[in-house]
């Protein structure tokens, strides 16, 4: 395991709903460290760019409207294993399978307000970064 970085970012429906302090907190209980953060109303292009993968899928306008719909909070953090660990922390992509414990399961319901996006990889942890 090496030192790496991720990109986490709170989603429009988190900050909306208060939640930063929450998912901030998950993260620095289990020891990362806060390298970058900032609160960004992402524009269209920029969200597009950063869901490019996603661009076939029947969702993805839908996707593009929900994260440009509100200020996001996009934040680097730094460890051991970071990347896949993050990934643990924020839990399943669908909310109702996400386990209890995790940021998606216990903090949301719906798939498309999912709370919190995490890189899935240390090489997107950087391109998203950047
Ligand atoms: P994750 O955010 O767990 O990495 P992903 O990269 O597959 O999941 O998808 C990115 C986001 O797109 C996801 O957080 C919510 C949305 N999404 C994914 N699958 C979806 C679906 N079947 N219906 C609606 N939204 C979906
Ligand atoms: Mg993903």
């Amino acid at each position: 395991e090496q030192v790496e970085e991720t990109y986490i970012m709170i989603k429009p429906d988190g900050v909306q709903r208060g939640l930063v302090g929450e998912v901030i907190s998950r993260f620095e209980k289990k020891g990362f460290k806060l390298t970058g953060l900032k609160l960004f109303h992402c524009p269209k292009d920029l969200a597009e760019e950063h869901y490019k993968d996603l661009k076939s899928k029947s969702f993805f306008p839908k996707l593009i409207d929900y994260i440009t719909s509100g200020p996001v909070v996009c934040m680097s953090w730094e460890g051991i294993g970071v990347v896949a660990s993050a990934r643990k922390l924020i839990g399943a992509t669908n909310p109702l399978q996400a386990e209890p414990g995790t940021i998606r399961g216990d903090l949301a319901v719906q798939t498309g307000r999912n709370v919190v996006h995490g890189s899935d990889s240390p090489e997107n942890g950087k391109r998203e970064i950047g």
